[in-house]
């Protein structure tokens, strides 16, 4: 007898924008309220092609644009099984950057479209709500400096933010922007709102396909 599936629920942002203290807090709160659930992160640095995506980011090597791009999406598909199984088992998926950010971030680089960025994250599972972490340069500054990894630079984040901006125009996804200037505590309050009606709303839902 199948048991109602988990939700699909992606925290989106620029830098520091607190998507993995928001993503490990919902994880928590909605463990506690009974409600299985599980944190994923993209990239996933543990798997042969992520450890390739981590040595590029740490500038430890140097990849083509093209090839980069596609590597970060291959990262995505090669975790889709498991991703499947998990939604079907009943947990929730709490998932720390997704396709929304592979496109933001290359698609911020000279000579790329949108839609060529789109093309190879078609059909994933399409999450049932993204939230974008809303947060100003200003107050990431106040955050702390940029870390030393590639693309992080205030030039570099404010084309990734208006990329951001341009693919949450697309109504097919389910964006909800967060004000991530409040306190942990109240972003995590508006968050788990909701993922609380999110979770209840997908269950008799099948998953759907990003982007078709
Ligand atoms: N990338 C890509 O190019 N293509 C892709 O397909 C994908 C990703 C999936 C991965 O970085 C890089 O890969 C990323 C995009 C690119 N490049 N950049 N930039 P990562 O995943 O390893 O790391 P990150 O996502 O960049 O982490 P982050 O953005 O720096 O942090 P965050 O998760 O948004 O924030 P945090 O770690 O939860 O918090 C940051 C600090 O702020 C920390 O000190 C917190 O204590 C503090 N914080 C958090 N919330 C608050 C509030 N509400 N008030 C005050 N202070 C707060």
């Amino acid at each position: 007898m199948a048991c109602k599936r988990g939700a699909l629920i992606v925290l989106e942002g620029v830098d520091k924008a607190g998507k993995t203290t928001q993503c490990k807090q919902l994880v928590q709160a909605l463990q506690q309220s009974g409600r299985p659930a599980e944190m994923m992160r993209f990239p996933d640095r543990t798997t042969t092609i992520g450890q390739l995506i981590s040595a590029y980011l740490e500038k430890k090597s140097d990849l083509e644009d093209h090839a980069v791009h596609l590597l970060f999406s291959a990262n995505r598909w090669e975790l889709v099984p498991l991703m499947r199984k998990k939604l079907e088992q009943g947990i929730t998926l709490i998932v720390d950057r997704y396709a929304f950010s592979g496109v933001a971030f290359t698609s911020a680089k000279p000579g790329f479209c949108l839609d060529w960025c789109m093309k190879p994250d078609v059909g994933l599972p399409k999450p049932d709500l993204v939230m974008f972490l809303q947060l100003s340069p200003a107050e990431a500054a106040l955050r702390g400096q940029f870390g030393e990894e590639r693309y992080e630079t205030k030039v570099f984040q404010g084309v990734v933010q208006q990329k951001f901006e341009q693919l949450r125009k697309d109504p097919s996804v389910n964006w909800q922007v967060i004000d991530a200037s409040q306190s942990v505590e109240d972003v995590h309050k508006n968050i788990t709102t909701h993922s609380l009606n999110t979770v209840e709303a997908a269950q008799n839902l099948p998953v759907g396909e990003l982007w078709k």
